[in-house]
């Protein structure tokens, strides 16, 4: 996809918040500083429309990213941040748990994990919750970049059996810093889109 049209719509944490109209809705989950801004922002082909984050943890809403009048990108909170309060950590969960749950336009959740480590205990009971609510899933395995591609394979490899990947689903090595994978991973968006 050509895009040059990018809003943000909406920061969002209440379902009456989210936006109205029907377009496809793609959400982005990950642990912090993972690279779920830096994805959208190569996917787009902006700088800095989705805030990249300095400090971990930092986007506390739901980001609705209006795209060509075609369909949503949704940067959700990341997860796994040890220095936010219990009492966060629960609004967390309340605000992701409802959307995924809930929401019919989600066509697909983009996972995104780190391509140079074994996916976190988070990270796993990410991708078991999107599997129990059979929300189709992309994973992105970022940062590929800032391993030697003679590790490529054998990382993903690790990556698919710690989270006992699902083969209907798909999995793509990505970086953000080159833009690899970015095309293949329009084509799975787009096919998810219909
Ligand atoms: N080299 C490299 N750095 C990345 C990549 N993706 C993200 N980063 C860096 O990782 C940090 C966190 O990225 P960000 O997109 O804010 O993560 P978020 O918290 O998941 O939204 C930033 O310093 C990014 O520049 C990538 O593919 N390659
Ligand atoms: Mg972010």
């Amino acid at each position: 996809m050509d895009v040059n049209n990018v809003e943000l719509v909406i920061s969002a944490v209440w379902k009456e918040q989210y936006p109205e109209g029907l377009l496809p809705e793609f959400a982005l989950a990950g642990r912090s500083n993972v690279g779920k801004s830096s994805f959208i922002n190569k996917m787009i082909r902006r700088k800095s429309m989705a805030r990249i984050s300095q400090k971990p943890g930092k986007t506390q809403t739901l980001n609705f990213y209006k795209i060509e009048n075609a369909l949503y990108f949704v940067d959700v909170p990341g997860y796994g941040f040890a220095k936010v309060s219990k009492r966060e950590r629960e609004k967390w969960g309340e605000m992701i748990e409802t959307y995924i749950t809930s929401r019919e336009q989600l066509k697909a959740v983009v996972q995104i994990v780190d391509l140079r480590h074994k996916p976190t205990n988070d990270d796993v009971m990410m991708y078991e919750f999107l599997k129990y609510y059979q929300i189709p899933t992309i994973i992105i395995a970022t940062k590929a970049d800032k391993i030697p591609r003679s590790k490529w394979q054998k990382n993903a490899k690790i990556i698919r059996e710690t989270l006992d990947f699902d083969s209907n689903d798909d999995f793509i090595v990505f970086s953000s810093e080159t833009g690899m994978g970015k095309e293949e991973a329009w084509q799975a968006i787009e096919v998810k889109m219909q």
